[in-house]
């Protein structure tokens, strides 16, 4: 199935090829990026990626699979255990992160889509990496440590990012899975951001902890389909949202703040129905940037590398629909995009390479394949 935000870009691109008339819409990639970029490996329907200690990327697979790619030999292996996976839509294996002290623990996080009753939800689950000889390796001691509640049918807005801040947290985004009012809705933790100990359990200074219930995990509300959490060098964290029509979003996740949805948003839904704008309710948190037209951000570091020095401390989000790579410079509180680089692909995933290289997955299409992509310094 096309949703909405693929069709109306596919008239635009229509639209680019109609009028360009002898080459603009296949002209060749712009140069002076300040990067090249390296076709690396093939991965089927690729999601998120993370590198290990010894510089191997784990890339997981809509459709369930764990891969360990090592870079320097070109070779990919397969990570057994993973539970079943419910693969639809927008909808399957989603994140692999590492545990803080991965080094000594051996402990990654992963998060999925399972079914269940009432439909589907994400789950995120913990489990200790064996790494075999034949280059892949096995989870073992699975454990599930958190659930979207309730699980609802359809397969699309999931969210289900996952990252620990420097405090040993766990964060999850857990999106509104297109039903809107439950990202108000205070007993689903569905269209929130959850913040979590590392075991699953819920920190005593949660701003609802002492609601209990799914509310205690809560840390920001009013979302609607996040696929980015990244923390800049001051341990804030920053959310890029997929908001309706002309509603893409880059939040300040503040403790406690409701960031409207769907009361309020700068775009309007697919429908055409409209939204009321952020600022015509003050008492709900407006962004820090809006993108319309939008550019579908999945995936979002911030640059913490060497390799591309004046890069340190900006933002990268990916682009899907947009096809491109968001530059994002921050002045404390503010942020804006400071440069697009066009990709010509949907980028899902965005990561940081041991180097300072930075690393894309490209989306994978349906049946089809998405490229690993490493950017490093254009020579000369
Ligand atoms: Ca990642
Ligand atoms: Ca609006």
């Amino acid at each position: 199935m096309i949703s909405m935000r693929n069709l109306s870009i596919l008239a635009a691109f229509i639209v680019v090829v109609a009028c360009g008339n002898g080459g603009t819409a296949d002209a060749a990639p712009a140069r002076g990026d300040g990067f090249a970029t390296t076709e690396v490996a093939k991965f089927d329907s690729p999601w998120a990626m993370t590198f290990l200690p010894d510089n191997r990327l784990l890339v997981t697979e809509m459709s369930g699979a764990l891969r360990l790619y090592d870079p320097a030999r070109k070779i990919t292996g397969a990570v057994s255990g993973v539970p079943k996976v419910a693969h639809a839509g927008q909808g399957g294996f989603g994140d692999v992160v590492l545990h803080p002290q991965y080094a000594t623990n051996k402990l990654v996080y992963i998060s999925y889509v399972e079914a269940g009753d009432g439909g589907r939800g994400s789950a995120v689950a913990r489990a200790r990496l064996v790494l075999d000889a034949s280059g892949g390796g096995a989870l073992e001691g699975l454990e599930v440590i958190w659930r979207q509640v309730p699980k609802k049918g359809g397969n699309g807005h999931f969210g289900q990012r996952i990252a620990f801040d420097r405090d040993g947290m766990l964060w999850i985004s857990s999106s509104e899975r297109q039903e809107f009012d439950p990202a108000q809705d205070m007993s689903a933790n569905l269209g929130k951001i959850v913040r979590l100990k590392d075991d699953g359990s819920v920190p005593a200074d949660n701003p609802f902890a002492a609601r209990g219930g799914v509310s205690a995990q809560i840390w920001t509300l009013g979302h609607r389909n996040i696929l980015g959490l990244a923390f800049d060098a001051n341990g804030q964290i920053w959310a890029h949202e997929m908001g309706p029509k002309g509603g893409d979003e880059l939040n300040r996740i503040e403790k406690g703040a409701n960031y409207g949805y769907p009361i309020v948003s700068n775009g309007d839904h697919y429908d055409g129905k409209p939204i009321p704008d952020h600022h015509t309710r003050p008492e709900f948190r407006a962004p820090v940037v809006t993108w319309n037209p939008v550019i579908s951000p999945a995936g979002f570091i911030i640059y913490g590398g060497d390799l591309f020095p004046a890069w340190k401390g900006n933002g990268f989000i990916g682009g899907l629909s947009s096809m491109s790579l968001v530059r994002i410079a921050f002045d404390g509180d503010r942020a804006r995009e400071a440069q697009r680089f066009e990709m010509r692909r949907r980028i899902r995933e965005v990561e940081q390479g041991p180097d300072g290289a930075i690393w894309l997955l490209e989306d994978g299409r349906s049946g089809g394949k998405g490229w690993l992509l490493k950017l490093t310094p254009e020579a000369g």
